[in-house]
């Protein structure tokens, strides 16, 4: 372990400063992990964690340009000694960002060879190294995955490949995944179906490809309770990229998926702002969906932008989409049992100074932690619970409570409802003031983040 060298020189422990102190530069302006909103410490409602592939992998390649990406361990050329420096340089980051937390693909971690037991070699050489820092450090994991999509053997999927032997490596390579989960403690596992889905359906048995991926998924599990590996499974929805239709479309299909293939006892979902936006939902659409499933999982945190119509990872900024994010989870009393919020972002290409990593880590840390008290003062002067309160009222009594308890069919609706003049029916509709509602959201962002 290499303890001499400093990687991220020049920047010191990221110390919460508070919005009136800080103008610009490193420090937080929201977040202040220690104190107590809402009932829970700030840092056990958001359990942030970055996530290795886009802070210590991405070079910041874009379809028509090269990465440029400048990283303080780039003079290492050897792939394995890169790795190995890669987490001298990783754990020295957390600790001087202030998170718990990291998530990691296998193939983030180490370099391929030859043959899966190669590979497997190379990666516990990595791994070896990271459990020896976990004990100095107490970092945990909030998940780990498998990378199945980078690989050209991929290039028709994983679990759904029409090849029988690309289903056989991708077990493989999942059952090293998962006891690598278990030796890092990992508090969750996630799957994301890179590459499950496809180009064209002229050539594609569709149902047999979603039965392998449900098969994959069961055999997963199984696995995982043989060696007592008991993290929440995880499934993270995304559209249509980098397939033209990839099956975990967004919430509701994943969910309806889950449910055909009996799956929704043992997985939950993991859910991301960019992949929400590309499926044509807000992030607090997905969440909702989830939320009110019983299936909220954790959060991949990140945004697109309207103007393009790609999944571009961007690190969190928009306080109104952090705030209705937030406004989710503290209605759900926390992300997930086991969930938080994995910054699945990374510096756009013109930000590629190693210190833009911690700048992207402040903006979207202090946008969820400025959401999550935004959502807290909303709930605790009850605005929201009140207005959807008395808008659904009417379901308390008389004739909604009949509806509500089964009491109430059709024929007796029709005599309630069949004499009704128009007068009255629209007499029992109210206007909603949604612009007034609105108004006050922002009154709550604006005036909870000038406190
Ligand atoms: C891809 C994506 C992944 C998953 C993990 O869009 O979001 O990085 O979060 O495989
Ligand atoms: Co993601």
């Amino acid at each position: 372990m290499d303890t001499k060298t400093s990687y991220w020189k020049g920047i010191d422990k990221i110390q919460y400063v508070g919005h009136q102190d800080k103008k610009s530069g490193l420090g937080f302006q929201y977040y202040n992990p220690e104190e107590v909103i809402g009932g829970k410490k700030m840092k056990d409602w958001l359990r942030f964690a970055v996530a290795y592939w886009h802070t210590f992998d991405q070079r910041l390649v874009d379809p028509f340009g090269d990465g440029t990406a400048q990283r303080p361990y780039d003079k290492y050329t050897d792939p394995m000694d890169l790795a190995l420096a890669k987490v001298d340089a990783a754990f020295e980051f957390y600790d001087k960002l202030g998170v718990d937390y990291l998530c990691f693909h296998d193939r983030d971690l180490a370099p391929e060879g030859d043959t899966l037991r190669e590979t497997n070699k190379n990666l516990d050489k990595v791994v070896d190294k990271i459990v020896e820092y976990q004990k100095t450090s107490g970092m945990k994991v909030l998940w780990n995955t498998s990378n199945m999509f980078t690989n050209p053997r991929f290039v028709e999927g994983a679990a759904t490949s029409p090849y029988a032997d690309i289903f056989a490596y991708c077990a493989a390579q999942l059952k090293h995944s998962l006891e690598i989960g278990k030796r890092v403690g990992s508090e969750n596992y996630v799957f994301w179906g890179g590459r499950e889905g496809y180009e064209s359906l002229w050539n594609t048995n569709m149902k047999e490809e979603q039965e392998h991926a449900a098969k994959f998924f069961h055999m997963a599990k199984d696995y995982a309770n043989e060696i007592g590996f008991d993290a929440q499974m995880l499934l993270e929805p995304k559209p249509k990229e980098p397939t033209t239709h990839q099956y975990d479309f967004d919430a509701a299909t994943t969910i309806a998926f889950m449910k055909e293939y009996g799956l929704d006892k043992d997985f939950k979902l993991n859910l991301e702002g960019n992949h929400a936006n590309l499926a044509g939902h807000t992030y607090q659409h997905e969440i909702r969906t989830a939320r009110e499933a019983g299936l909220l999982g954790s959060l991949d945190a990140n945004q697109g932008d309207k103007l393009i119509g790609w999944d571009i990872d961007e690190y969190p900024s928009n306080l109104y989409e952090t705030t209705a994010a937030m406004y989710e989870v503290v209605e759900n009393g926390s992300i997930g049992p086991r969930g938080g919020l994995n910054f699945d972002a990374k510096p756009r290409r013109s930000s590629f100074a190693p210190e833009d990593l911690f700048y992207g880590h402040i903006v979207g840390m202090d946008s969820f932690a400025a959401g999550l008290r935004v959502a807290v003062a909303m709930k605790e002067d009850g605005f929201l619970d009140k207005l959807k309160k008395d808008r659904y009222s009417s379901y308390e009594s008389g004739i909604g409570a009949d509806i509500e308890s089964g009491k109430a069919d059709f024929k007796s609706l029709e005599k309630y409802a069949i004499d009704k003049p128009q007068s009255e029916l629209i007499a029992a509709t109210h206007s909603d003031h949604l612009e007034e509602v609105k108004d006050t959201i922002n009154h709550y962002i604006i005036d909870t983040l000038s406190k």
